[in-house]
């Protein structure tokens, strides 16, 4: 399988992370990518290829024009101000608050486009995000071309981020809009399989009015898992998209036996939509040592997985999302994708 990589995504590389009430090295780092991309040259998994460039027009068919005008210019504006940590919101427009207003103060536009606190904004990070964004769609061109799956190491990650909003890591929907490209190419129906730790609440909320896109997540309940607020079975999608969202909360210490057994719900599910496409929205955390979650996968059952997916028998593109234990995130990530490969 080809792998779609840059050094480009190296250019966020955020010194903070507001976590337990600290201020720590983030868990979405830079190292995430060269450990993944020398496992997969260990393995000799496939061709790694630079990606190419699709500007921003894929970016604007998902997201709002004043989101990524925001996402281009905080890094400046925040400095501007005389500000000297990094950016993090302190402020929301939460309940009882007025949500319609975007006020001019660059403190105010942070928490008016933040969904989390945890995701420090830093110079490069816009680059990356754009970045990221052209390894999904170099991915899915391959898959549209050839029929022969491909893996997009996206970094940063996508699957939290709204129309507009970043968070949970994510700055632009990585999934989103390479599913919205096919579509555009000519494709009727795409199913996005979020496998993920935590659930995809951007993706869901940017298709859950729509019924060419299915969208699944297997995910920790979002009663005791991050993003808190959405994932709940009882999401099913709206209006045209009624029965087209499709969510599979599971509790702490879920292992590999009822993980499994969700994958197999959600897998039958894609077969009666009969979709074009598949994407892989490809967390490996989790993996049963990652350190921000609670599943108990084990690295080699990863390749069950992939094994899994492959029995589904679509054009499929992987990208990648979460997975944290960096140690592992190798072998966990390549082990799905060898398991695919058969
Ligand atoms: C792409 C992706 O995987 N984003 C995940 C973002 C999660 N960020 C918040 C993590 C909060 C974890 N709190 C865990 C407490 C463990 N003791
Ligand atoms: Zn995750």
């Amino acid at each position: 399988m080809l792998t779609f990589h840059s050094e480009e995504t190296k250019k966020r590389q955020a010194r903070t992370e507001l976590y337990g009430g600290t201020l720590v090295p983030p868990f979405e780092c830079p190292e995430r990518v060269d450990i993944i991309i020398d496992r997969v040259r260990q393995v000799g998994l496939g061709e790694v290829r630079l990606p190419g460039t699709y500007g921003l027009e894929p970016v604007l068919a998902i997201h709002d024009a004043r989101y990524i005008d925001f996402l281009e210019t905080a890094w400046d504006e925040w400095v501007a101000a005389g500000l000297e940590g990094e950016p993090i919101p302190s402020i929301w427009p939460a309940r009882r608050l007025r949500s319609d207003v975007i006020p001019d103060n660059i403190d105010g536009k942070i928490g008016y486009y933040a969904l989390a606190a945890e995701t420090s904004l830093s110079p490069g990070t816009f680059e990356a995000a754009d970045t990221s964004k052209d390894i999904a769609l170099s991915a899915l061109d391959h898959v549209l071309h050839t029929g022969e799956p491909a893996f997009g190491l996206c970094r940063p990650p996508g699957h939290h981020a709204a129309v507009d909003q970043y968070g949970g890591y994510c700055f632009f929907n990585n999934a989103a809009i390479a599913a919205q490209c096919a579509l555009n190419d000519g494709m009727q129906r795409v199913a996005i399989l979020d496998i993920d730790f935590h659930h995809g609440n951007g993706t869901q909320d940017i298709f859950y009015d729509r019924d060419d896109v299915l969208f699944l997540s297997l995910h920790g309940e979002p009663n005791d898992a991050f993003p808190y607020y959405l994932g709940f079975a009882d999401e099913t999608g709206q209006g045209k998209g009624e029965s087209f969202n499709v969510n599979y909360p599971l509790p702490r210490h879920t292992d590999y036996a009822a993980w499994s057994q969700a994958l197999d719900q959600a897998i039958a599910r894609i077969r009666a939509y009969r979709p074009e496409l598949l994407i892989v929205s490809l967390g490996v955390d989790t993996f049963e040592k990652d350190p921000i979650s609670f599943f108990k996968l084990k690295s080699e059952e990863f390749i069950d997985c992939g094994r899994r997916l492959k029995q589904i028998g679509l054009p499929t593109t992987f990208l990648m999302e979460g997975g944290y234990a960096v140690e592992e995130i190798g072998i966990n990530t390549v082990n799905v994708l060898t398991g695919f490969d058969g």
